[in-house]
């Protein structure tokens, strides 16, 4: 596609404005001219031919051409005889460098703005620009429209007329026939027309429509009064803002693009999504907020970039008041539709506008999402994810998870909310649930090569960090081993209780014989395990069995205050009351002396207490110990009850999963 930019014409009614250069050189604002303006238009429109006709000001219009220096390969066509003729002899002037492509024709006085000329570029049809709000004008060029179509295009058409503007875009053979009968007419020496009029005799055979570009700015500079309007509205084009908000890690060409379109409808703010609600919303951030801020600042065309700490946009909307949000259409329904519904409302408020671009997820996309996925699986970073986590959102939730199935299942669950989601941030790989999954009790019966080949085996097909319920960690001398595989295989942290000999699971109390651990045998366990580790983020919490086994709250946070002094960085406390009342007051006491070390627990018998209210207490992981295998047990004894005693699997069927589903679960690499 090439662009023909008719500039031959005197501009005699500027005045002194055009006493030294060609009316396309008038300045419209401190930085720009009429044709720098038209220039870059069509350089970031990707267009790199440019046809420009010349006449009075000739050498003075090449230079300048040039010295903008923009991708753009520039023919100049002078007429020599522009004092005489109308531009219609310009472009015959010029045919030669004009028949063989697609052409985007403008005058050389036009001023529009970008989404004019994206329109006008992106056209699948031969079009010129008309407005079907603006009133016809007396003397400048109005369009006879019908069914769509230009018909005429002159200065004399008042019936079926919108007012138009010599900024066309011209198909091939549209334009074969047009540039055909400009020769006719300058070869008969009728060249003091407007090149229209040989449009006009085609009647109506170059299929031309009417692209109506109602109230955005279009419009010619005559004269000085031209020019004023043009200017004030010029800076009221510039002072449009418009916002978008990026969630992404990894920016591609996609971004670029949506970036580059946006841009153009006034100045970009970008709002980049806090890490909070990154990680609620699609997966743990490769990349921290400040530095997926940096990238943005870096990319050409951003103004500003701002920290969207939501999903919804009203904070930054109601701060900023951009003239536009721009969105993809992806969220026109879905999940993300409540935050689309609410974004439409402050908009409406003071007349902000959505600009929606479609969407389309690429391979390319899909490529670097699992890239990125690859990634957060590595040892190293799986392991410093749970500080991380810890940092970022103040309370972690961890899920069960003893196989690749379960594991898959506390991966990828997600549930919507508010136009957000939410899903859990880490996996328990319990004991109780790992020996139940073999038949076995829970008493470190399962030995610490099988829990590895189970943690193994969750490894491979999630991301998420994981907690390792140690028991009791064993011997001191075998646990700084255990310490040293978990953190190879990018576990981030170990709960061991302080129990000692044959360990039997914490919810049976003191229905069994259980023992506690001396504190200065178990502060030793937790100092040897501190020095064996190998990386600053792996983790060793200790968990205190004080109140399972009715020694009091006293002798709990003795415990816990010493197992913190010997290294510990985290305290789990356990309890198996409905109430809990003992859960908090520990959680109280110990906070009235220690603010920053995480707490740990695990509400299985005090499982009335939401996640926000355990945090406004000071709780920082809320652990869901063993549902998956307390809902997953019954469903599979019903299935084998109802096949037994129908004799058959039919009557089990609807209880099933459809095989279609079991066999798409799980994704081939
Ligand atoms: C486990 O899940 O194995 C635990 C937690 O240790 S509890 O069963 O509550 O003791
Ligand atoms: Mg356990």
């Amino acid at each position: 596609m090439k662009v023909l930019i008719l500039n031959s014409g005197v501009g005699s009614r500027m005045g002194v404005l055009t006493s030294e250069h060609p009316k396309c050189m008038t300045e419209i604002s401190s930085r720009e001219t009429i044709l720098s303006r038209q220039l870059k238009q069509i350089a970031d429109a990707g267009i790199k031919e440019v046809v420009m006709t010349t006449g009075k000001f000739d050498s003075v219009l090449v230079n300048y051409c040039e010295s903008l220096d923009l991708p753009i390969h520039f023919t100049f066509v002078k007429n020599p005889i522009y004092k005489d003729t109308n531009y219609i002899y310009s472009i015959y002037c010029a045919r030669e460098y004009l028949d063989d492509d697609d052409i985007i024709m403008m005058h050389g006085d036009l001023v529009f703005e970008n989404a004019v000329f994206d329109k006008v570029v992106n056209s699948k049809e031969s079009c010129m620009t008309v407005s079907s709000t603006i009133p016809l004008p007396e003397k400048d060029f109005k369009a006879v429209v019908k069914d769509g179509k230009v018909q005429k295009v002159g200065v004399e058409f008042f019936n079926d007329a919108m007012e138009a503007q010599a900024l066309y875009h011209l198909y091939k053979d549209d334009w074969k026939k047009w540039l055909d009968k400009i020769v006719e007419f300058c070869e008969a020496d009728n060249t003091g027309v407007y090149a229209e009029n040989a449009l006009n005799e085609l009647n109506g055979s170059a299929d031309i429509s009417a692209l109506d570009v109602e109230n955005l700015l279009c419009a010619e500079i005559d004269n000085p009064e031209d020019l004023a309007i043009v200017s004030s509205k010029l800076s009221e084009i510039e002072a449009r803002t418009v916002y978008m908000c990026f969630s992404t890690d990894m920016i591609h060409s996609g971004h670029i693009a949506i970036i580059r379109k946006a841009e153009k409808l006034g100045k970009l703010i970008i709002g980049v999504l806090s890490d909070e609600a990154v990680v609620s919303y699609k997966r743990f951030p490769l990349l921290p907020f400040e530095e997926r801020k940096t990238m943005f600042e870096n990319i050409a065309g951003v103004y500003k970039v701002v920290e969207q700490k939501t999903l919804s946009y009203k904070e930054n909307i109601e701060k900023y008041k951009p003239t536009y949000v721009v969105h993809g259409d992806d969220w026109v329904s879905g999940f993300q539709k409540p935050i689309r519904d609410e974004v439409c409302d402050i908009l409406a408020t003071y007349g902000g506008e959505l600009v929606e671009y479609p969407y389309s997820r690429d391979d390319k996309y899909n490529e670097l999402e699992k890239r990125a996925r690859a990634e957060l699986s590595t040892p190293d970073i799986r392991r410093a994810r749970l500080k991380k986590a810890l940092a970022m959102k103040g309370l972690v939730s961890a899920m069960e998870a003893h196989s690749g199935l379960t594991g898959l299942i506390v991966e990828n669950t997600v549930v919507e909310e508010h136009g957000g989601a939410r899903q859990f941030d880490a996996m328990w790989v319990s004991s109780l649930c790992d020996s139940t999954a073999k038949g076995k009790p829970d008493i470190e019966l399962v030995d610490m090569t099988s829990r590895f080949r189970t943690i193994d085996d969750i490894c491979e097909v999630t991301t998420k960090p994981i907690i390792f319920d140690g028991d009791t960690g064993g011997l001191t001398e075998h646990f700084v081993y255990t310490v040293r595989s978990l953190e190879r295989m990018g576990v981030s942290m170990i709960i061991i209780e302080d129990k000692t000999g044959l360990k039997k699971n914490s919810l049976f109390g003191n229905e069994v014989v259980q023992t506690q651990d001396s504190i200065e045998h178990f502060s030793e366990k937790i100092r040897a395990g501190k020095m064996a580790q190998r990386t600053k983020d792996f983790m060793i919490c200790a968990r205190i069995e004080s109140l399972i086994l009715e020694q009091g709250m006293d002798d709990a946070l003795e415990r816990a205050f010493a197992f913190t002094e010997a290294g510990a960085d985290a305290i789990m406390i356990h309890s198996r009351k409905k109430d809990p009342s003992e859960i908090f007051e520990f959680v109280e006491k110990y906070r009235e002396k220690n603010q920053t070390t995480p707490i740990v627990v695990v509400p299985t018998s005090f499982n009335t207490v939401t996640e926000e209210e355990f945090k406004a207490r000071g709780v920082n992981i809320v652990i869901y110990a063993n549902q998956l295998t307390r809902t997953g047990f019954p469903a599979m004894q019903n299935a084998a009850k109802t096949i037994l005693a129908n004799h058959r699997a039919k009557e089990c069927d609807d209880m099933c999963m459809p095989f279609k589903d079991i066999i798409r679960l799980i994704p081939e690499e």
